[in-house]
């Protein structure tokens, strides 16, 4: 870190000896997978200072934008609509957490047959140790799973903050008003939280901001369909999940400053793993920092990551808002369509996800496919079973959570899939 945020943290209730702990686990962990890469592009450089100063320089930032009244909103789906949330100049940030902390103080509030995602963001905050969550003044959550809507329920007994968006489980004509009706309801809880109306001139400029991500994040995966790749998967994992914490503008600039280096590298037939290296896709749950264990295990087998299908990944900006409105209203309904064409295995049915994986393979060119469930998420477990019957290409299913403990037997299969890819 490049100072002492001490005084920061402790005026957040931050709870400095085990944060201390976690930081140093953190940069340890980070140096031997992230570090110990060869052939990093120069444009990482900014990426692994963001993951420096998470718990540092970006909570000061978030300090400064609630000194000047803006206020701090806290997300853990992509179904969220960041646009609105900018549009009232407010700060959008990812709460989802992808570490095995706090879970003992976790699971005195929700069962140990609970996803890891869910007990991690809730034993972030219970062991005091998530600056973020402090730093908001709203939290959204989302009834998509159930293991989230009845975590949320709780985790509002313990923060007061949550304010609930009903996604719909289908997408028929009847769950598109519903949720057009949300997203109303949304815009107007943003606009009493921040005494900021949504202009026409304020929602364009929202749409614009993060559709230039989504372009950016969209420019980076294209890159990683050639051969040889010019970045990890690690790596490009990593921007992904940056792009749930950073401001967006610079974010958009820095990743299109890493695609200038990449696509040089591509002119130089320069890449980070030898050509014709056996290429992965991933589908699945979401990954959150620093849950890196999949794709390390795989990059370390002889393989590389080309695509994650997964929400910190193609279903995040995968679709773009379409930025032909002229009302309020038709911004409003753009946005509400734009979300509902992401394909959570929370919705049912779900063609939709599983022609996407189909697509993404594809353009990829991935040599097969990789389904990576966190233990006890029932819908994604549940579709990487039906992905399985219904497609015809080298596919494995692989079932975890946070702790390192099934790491060798993990090796052992991914090495072995590989083995059959080769
Ligand atoms: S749109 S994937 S971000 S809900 S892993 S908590 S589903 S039991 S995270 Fe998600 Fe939105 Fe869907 Fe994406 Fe439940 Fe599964 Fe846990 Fe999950």
């Amino acid at each position: 870190m490049s100072k002492n945020y001490t005084q920061l943290w402790e005026n957040l209730g931050i709870n400095l000896e085990k944060h201390d702990g976690l930081l140093t686990v953190l940069s340890d962990a980070y140096k031997n997978i992230y570090l110990s890469q060869k052939n990093r592009p120069e444009g990482m450089k900014y990426f692994d200072f963001v993951i420096s100063e998470v718990h540092g320089l970006r909570i000061e930032e978030l300090y400064e934008a609630k000194k000047n009244k803006r206020k701090v909103i806290g997300t853990f789906c992509v179904y969220v609509p960041e646009e609105l949330i900018i549009a009232v100049d407010g700060v959008f940030v990812g709460l989802c957490a992808g570490a095995e902390i706090g879970f003992e103080e976790a699971e005195k509030y929700v069962p140990r047959n609970t996803c890891a995602l869910i007990k991690a963001f809730m034993g972030f905050k219970l062991a005091g140790l998530c600056p973020y969550v402090e730093m908001t003044d709203l939290i959204v959550g989302e009834t998509t799973c159930d293991g989230k809507k009845k975590a949320y329920e709780i985790f509002n007994d313990i923060t007061r903050k949550m304010y609930i968006m009903e996604i719909p489980n289908m997408k028929n004509e009847s769950d598109r008003i519903l949720w057009l009706n949300e997203v109303e309801k949304f815009k107007t809880k943003l606009e009493d939280l921040t005494g900021k109306k949504i202009t026409l001139d304020n929602l364009k400029k929202a749409v614009d901001i993060v559709n230039k991500k989504r372009k950016a994040l969209q420019r980076l995966s294209q890159l990683r369909a050639i051969d040889p790749v010019p970045i990890s998967g690690l790596d490009a994992l990593l921007v992904n999940q940056i792009s749930f914490y950073d401001d967006p503008i610079r974010f958009t600039q820095k990743v299109n400053e890493l695609c200038d280096e990449l696509e040089e590298r591509v002119k130089r037939g320069k890449g980070v793993f030898p050509k014709g290296t056996t290429r992965i896709l991933i589908a699945g749950s979401p990954f959150a920092i620093p849950n890196w264990k999949l794709h390390s295990i795989i990059e370390n087998s002889g393989a590389v990551v080309v695509g994650e299908e997964s929400c910190v990944g193609s279903r995040n900006y995968r679709e773009l808002t379409d930025e032909n409105f002229s009302t309020i209203e038709e911004g409003i309904e753009k946005i509400a369509s734009r979300y509902l064409t992401i394909d959570c295995a929370c919705f049912t049915p779900n063609q939709e996800r599983l022609d996407n994986i189909v697509e993404l393979k594809k353009t990829l060119k991935a040599d097969g496919v990789i389904h990576y469930s966190l233990q006890f998420c029932t819908p994604y477990l549940m579709e990487a079973f039906k992905i399985e019957k219904l497609i015809d290409f080298p596919y494995m299913r692989i079932e975890t959570d946070y702790s390192m403990e099934d790491f060798g037997q993990i090796k052992t299969r991914v090495e072995a899939f590989i083995e059959t890819l080769k």
